[in-house]
């Protein structure tokens, strides 16, 4: 027996210590976060993981790409890369009452006249994003988006961080225990989504800075998988249900399941979230009760689903059904109606947006909608308006369909009340009184008067912004205060404002004072680019403007270049380039750059002209459909290419996103039918990490 040198034996007492930690910090984890019933306290979660920390800092080489330790990636990827999926992720086809689920059920009997009522599984349709997940020898190796089913993005970066998905398929009291061997690949397939708290609180922290909300869970999610940077996918605490189980090649010591139910329990056992509202279905009688069942008890989840998914269990006879070019023709999509109630339309008023968008909002008589109570509802634009032909007083159909942004879709004349006058939107700014422009060829009417409070309240809130100048502790009340108080009439007063200014106002103390004038200050450093993006020109979102700073190195180059010349960046275009000009055309904005000057801002570039940012929307293809309601089509395309993305004219597999306006056509139809990620213009906009124009 070889003589043991001290450190040997200390250093595989560590080891010992590191897998025992591994093992009960793993075990904790799945407690809490798969089967919802932690099992250890916090404190010592906490020291145990500590303890892991330390000794795998001590010891590098002992570290493992499966410990607890290693989920948030250190550096940003700089993009990513395209995966074409062994087997597709198809989409599923789409049935909107039993009726046509029983046709669907029709279809296949006679494809298999054998098997009258096969056995199928109901599960919930949860409105994610699919992600397909690859391990090899029990260990996570890739996770990939859907994307177009054919081809995804590889973002395992991302996917390491979402705390219900195992970076090893091993669970002590799962089929796999630390002694077994593990299939040598596996891929799980499953949903990555974010429960509606979650999605709330993202949505109140975007909407105090000032940027365009997620439109639903669903954008959010997909938003949040696009991000570059790990440690914010991390800070977003998405979920995942896995519902999908596929071994190419050999099993280990891993039973093959043979039905999805037994698919299922296994995914259960090795570690996954399995969603627990599955029911197996001896008949379309099961089905229709699953269905009706869960049409009501969908609402208290919290998550968003979006229907029941029906699966023949039996995997043989999937084998035999196989699929069509689109869809499996063993499962389906059994959907819900679209949510439409009618409702008492008391009053519009309208809103005045950062940018001077005049949006009129349908103000209701409170109404149970999908769940929630609606008393508001978005009207779009002027054009919508019109079209609605709205009289006060009307009674109004709303609709909520799978978007959490309920609108109103038609009146019932009928019931107008007698001398009901048709609703005009106002010709003056409803805040600042001065006339308001509607651009030919554009839906959307607009306040241009850049010291509207209604503006300078919105370009206040973009100014301090994150992504602008990061002023911190500037939150809404203060700068509502100092417009109200005339303190502040444009973004150059903030560099004015004392301490002594600030103390004037009530509940202002000399602390709070100094950190605030002090914050104020220290935005002075911030780079040209994000100096550029809190000018809050429209169009120009943190891309374009990273891409503009790049390119023309001090804002008197930038003001003093020709649209052309300024539509020559590579992803700038004609729109984004004329909107630029039209800003610096504004004597309002010449004087606020010189203010600005004087106050010490950084109008110019420090650094080397860096590489321009990664575009967001790299390798995408898109379609637009029906008129949008604040870009023209020419304004979104400019918007698209400048980030990268390609427009195409027609639906195909090869689309990535559909973009439906008003009175969209087949298009949208193709799209739904293929499956294809449709947005809004608002879901356009947070994809492109644009603020609200
Ligand atoms: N969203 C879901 C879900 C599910 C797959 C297997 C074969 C075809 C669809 O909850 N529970 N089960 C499946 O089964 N798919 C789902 O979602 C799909 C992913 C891509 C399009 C659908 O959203």
């Amino acid at each position: 027996m070889a003589v043991q040198t001290p450190d040997h034996n200390q250093r595989t007492s560590v080891e010992k210590r590191i897998v025992e930690l591994r093992s009960q910090l793993q075990k904790a984890i799945h407690a809490y976060y798969v089967l919802d019933a932690p099992d250890l306290p916090d404190a010592v979660y906490d020291r145990l993981y500590r303890e892991l920390q330390d000794l795998e800092t001590q010891y590098p080489e002992l570290l493992t790409p499966d410990s607890p330790t290693q989920r948030v990636g250190a550096k940003p990827a700089e993009q990513f890369t395209a995966v074409t999926h062994n087997i597709p992720l198809y989409s599923l086809e789409n049935a909107f009452d039993i009726d046509e689920y029983r046709d669907w059920q029709a279809r296949w009997q006679r494809l298999e006249p054998d098997i009258p009522d096969a056995e199928a599984v109901a599960e919930l349709k949860i409105d994610g994003n699919a992600l397909a997940l690859t391990y090899e020898n029990g260990l996570l190796t890739r996770g990939v988006t859907r994307g177009d089913g054919i081809t995804g993005e590889d973002i395992t970066p991302n996917v390491r961080t979402i705390r219900t998905i195992p970076l090893r398929l091993q669970m002590p009291d799962g089929p796999l225990g630390s002694q077994q061997t593990p299939p040598p690949v596996v891929e799980v397939r499953g949903e990555a989504f974010l429960p509606l708290d979650i999605f709330e609180a993202i949505n109140q922290k975007r909407e105090t800075e000032g940027i365009a909300l997620f439109a639903n869970p669903r954008n959010a999610a997909a938003g949040t998988l696009r991000q570059l940077d790990a440690k914010k996918v991390a800070e977003r605490k998405l979920d995942f249900f896995a519902y999908t189980l596929i071994m190419p090649k050999g099993t280990g010591d891993l039973t093959a399941p043979s039905t999805q139910w037994e698919a299922l329990e296994t995914l259960k056992l090795l570690g996954f979230r399995v969603n627990p509202n599955r029911q197996k279905c001896a008949s379309a009688t099961d089905v229709a009760n699953y269905y009706n069942e869960w049409d009501e008890k969908r609402r208290q989840l919290p998550y968003l689903t979006d229907g029941v998914v029906v699966k023949l269990n039996s995997f043989e006879l999937q084998d035999r059904l196989g699929f069509t070019n689109k869809f499996p023709r063993w499962a389906i999509a059994l959907k819900y109606p679209a949510e439409e109630v009618p409702t008492l339309l008391k009053d519009i008023t309208v809103q005045v947006g950062r940018t001077g968008a005049i949006t009129p909002v349908a103000e209701l008589s409170p109404v149970q909608l999908a769940g929630t109570t609606v008393a508001r509802a978005t009207l779009h634009n002027a054009d919508r308006l019109a079209e609605l032909d709205l009289h006060i007083g009307d009674t109004v159909i709303v609709r909520k369909a799978g978007e959490i942004i309920p609108e109103v879709v038609r009146v019932i004349p009928e019931l107008r009340p007698e001398g009901a006058s048709r609703y005009q939107l106002p010709d003056h700014c409803p805040v600042c009184g001065q006339p308001v422009v509607k651009p030919d060829g554009e839906a959307v009417t607009r306040c241009v008067n850049t010291s509207c409070p209604a503006i300078l309240r919105g370009s206040v809130r973009h100014w301090a912004s994150r992504d602008a100048m990061d002023i911190g502790g500037l939150g809404d009340r203060w700068v509502q205060q100092w417009i109200d108080q005339g303190m502040v009439q444009s973004v150059a007063d903030l560099y004015d404002l004392t301490v002594a200014d600030l103390m004037t106002l009530d509940r202002m103390g000399e602390k709070l004072a100094t950190k605030l004038v002090s914050a104020i200050a220290e935005s002075k450093t911030r780079p040209w680019a994000k100096v550029l993006y809190g000018l809050g020109i429209r169009l120009v979102g943190s891309t374009n403007a990273q891409l503009l700073a790049d390119n023309f190195r001090s804002i008197d180059m930038l003001a003093a270049t020709g649209g052309d010349a300024i539509a020559q960046v590579h992803g700038i275009g004609p729109e984004i380039a004329h909107s630029v000009r039209q800003w610096f055309q504004v004597p309002a904005n010449q004087q606020l750059i010189e203010r600005l000057k004087t106050a010490g801002l950084q109008l110019e570039s420090s650094e080397p002209a860096s590489s321009s940012q990664p575009q967001p929307l790299s390798g995408q293809s898109f379609v637009l459909t029906g008129t949008l309601p604040t870009l023209k089509r020419s304004e979104a395309k400019s918007l698209i290419e400048a980030a990268g993305g390609r427009i195409s004219s027609s639906v195909s597999s090869k689309t990535d996103y559909v973009v439906v306006g008003e009175s969209a056509g087949s298009k949208q139809e193709k799209a739904a039918a293929l499956g294809i990620s449709q947005l809004s213009e608002e879901a356009l906009l947070a994809l492109l990490g644009e603020s609200a124009v």
